[in-house]
């Protein structure tokens, strides 16, 4: 015998032109007895065909995508042994086929049971899609079975209503075994014999994994041609399922399958598990499963009323509790000395008074300026974690997010563009934005694009809090009342007007120092605001 080996497809029985949808295996590779090499799939059922002999692959003969039939040609493989029970195996799938029959008419009870499933026992349940009650039709899914080698969707041989299920996942079943008792009541046909699988005796080892998924295709793929009334489950192949049960990885979530057909393959089982662990560790996490906190009864201590939620409100909530739970959050405060700003703000409204279309100059649009300033020096301010918490998405415009207090609830229009734009500018816009949000008439994209926001509570009082960051931008400014303080200027205490700021940032983006020194700079800018002209 050459020592060069053919490995064709087995006997899949009465299918043909069955997709190849991966191939596991390159030119060089040393494949290992049993080794899957290639999976094929058809409509119902796929399968893993294995290696029937060691050795070297020296050419493979097949691509995904292609179509084959039984004895179609795999691989060529250098021998590294002689492997007889092997090379048997491929042949070996000669034994006469044995027949089933079965009829089901309207208005009688069957059992649907597991057809002949070759020489393999005690087969897992992965899946059952029907329960009492449901009404079943012809060919539609009712239950999943797999091994380590294939899976095999079980079709209705009936139509009608289920009565009783008689397994459930997790079951081991065989060649017979009860699935469901059905009460046929409409197209009950009968299931002829050659629509039930032939199965073959196997010779060796490799030759009953060989037959085995021959007759799982054979069984689902002749009787189930028509579509199935089940849901679609995801579409892997058995060596895929295994995989992602060992990872406990529950298949219907990952969404992303590149293989052909819209095909779960290994690569994306790991590329889920991958992204789920990046989450985790980079605190992308939902912080969901947290226990509740438990509310009681108030009534039972004295009156009460239930007022519900805007529709602001709860948004808000959710997206403060989303903030709160994944981001790692630290509030820097500080207080800059804004004396002379105020001086030349009283001046600007004095002046402004007098004109017809007089615009009140706040504190806010200084800060609002000289945030932008500090965040062209601070890039990483004016940035956003990206979702696999890999990088920084780094943002070259300066969109400033105001919080709005309104009857309705919080809410944060954005200012575009505040490096170019005159305080008049920002003046009239943040009126227009502000009245419009008190009115509730925001729209979504008013309240899109910001890089940093700011909350300022300094029109009611407070001396210090800790706003919470508008993620996933990564910083926020907090304001609170300003007031005349005594400072010390070396030689006595001077009065001045002192304005407190506090700099929540994500720390996963800011450190602390660097947090610091953006609070110094936005100081250096406020304290005396002819800076932001250089
Ligand atoms: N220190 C002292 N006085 C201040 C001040 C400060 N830091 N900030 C504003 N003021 C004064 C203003 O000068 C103004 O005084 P006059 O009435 O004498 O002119 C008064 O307070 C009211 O200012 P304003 O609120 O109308 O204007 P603003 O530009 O400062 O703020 C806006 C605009 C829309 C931010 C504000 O109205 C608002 O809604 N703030 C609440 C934001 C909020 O709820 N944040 C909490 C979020 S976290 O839950």
């Amino acid at each position: 015998m050459s020592n060069v080996y053919e490995i064709r497809v087995p006997d899949i029985g009465n299918v043909h032109d069955v997709d190849v949808v991966d191939v596991a295996i390159n030119v060089g590779d040393v494949i290992a007895l049993d080794q899957t090499l290639v999976t094929l799939e058809t409509d119902k059922a796929s399968m893993d065909i294995p290696a029937t002999v060691v050795g070297k692959v020296n050419a493979i003969h097949l691509k995904v995508g292609d179509k084959v039939n039984t004895d179609s040609l795999i691989a060529t493989v250098v021998l590294a042994a002689q492997t007889d029970e092997a090379s048997k195996a491929v042949e070996a799938v000669e034994a006469p086929a044995q027949s089933h029959s079965a009829t089901a008419s309207l208005g009688q009870t069957i059992e649907i049971v597991v057809p002949d499933i070759g020489n393999v026992h005690d087969v897992d349940v992965v899946d059952v899609t029907i329960q009492t009650g449901d009404i079943i039709t012809l060919d539609q899914t009712i239950a999943t079975l797999e091994t380590d080698k294939a899976s095999m969707d079980l079709p209705a041989t009936a139509s009608g209503t289920v009565q009783q299920v008689h397994i459930k996942i997790g079951d081991k079943v065989n060649t017979g075994t009860p699935i469901v008792t059905v009460l046929v009541s409409d197209n009950a046909v009968p299931v002829a014999s050659d629509t039930l699988p032939n199965t073959k005796e196997p010779t060796a080892t490799t030759a009953i994994e060989v037959n085995h998924v021959a007759t799982l295709v054979t069984t689902t793929s002749t009787t189930s041609e028509s579509s199935s009334a089940s849901p679609r489950k995801p579409h892997a192949s058995p060596s895929v399922r295994l995989f992602a049960r060992e990872l406990g990885v529950d298949l219907k979530n990952v969404t992303q399958a590149s293989g052909v057909k819209g095909r779960i393959l290994k690569e994306d089982v790991k590329a889920f598990v991958k992204k789920a662990m990046t989450e985790v560790s980079s605190g992308h996490v939902s912080g969901k499963g947290i226990p509740a906190i438990p509310v009681p009864d108030f009534s039972v201590f004295g009156d009460i009323e239930i007022q519900p939620l805007s529709k602001i409100n709860k948004l808000t909530g959710q997206h403060m509790s989303n903030v709160w739970l994944n981001l790692p959050m630290v509030t820097y405060h500080d207080e800059v000395d804004i004396t002379e700003m105020e001086a030349f703000r009283v001046a600007l409204n004095g002046e402004k008074n007098k004109e017809k279309d007089a615009i009140k100059f706040t504190g806010l649009l200084f800060i609002i300026k000289a945030l932008a300033a500090a965040l062209q020096r601070f890039p990483r301010f004016n940035a956003s974690l990206a979702s696999d918490g890999e990088s920084l998405i780094l943002k070259k415009y300066y969109n400033i997010g105001i919080a709005v207090d309104t009857p309705n609830g919080l809410v944060v229009p954005v200012l575009r563009d505040v490096s170019n734009k005159s305080l008049k500018q920002l003046a009239i816009e943040l009126g227009e934005k502000s009245e419009k949000a008190r009115a509730g008439k925001l729209t979504a994209a008013d309240m899109q694009g910001g890089c940093m926001s700011i909350s300022s509570l300094g029109g009611i009082g407070g001396t210090a809090f800790t706003p919470i960051v508008n993620a996933p931008e990564v910083a926020i400014l907090g304001v609170t009342k300003s007031k005349m303080q005594p400072v010390w200027n070396g030689e006595a205490f001077e009065p001045r007007l002192m304005l407190p700021l506090d700099l929540t940032y994500d720390h996963r983006v800011i450190d602390g120092a660097e947090g610091a020194r953006f609070m110094e700079t936005l100081k250096y800018y406020l304290g005396d605001i002819r800076r932001l002209l250089v």
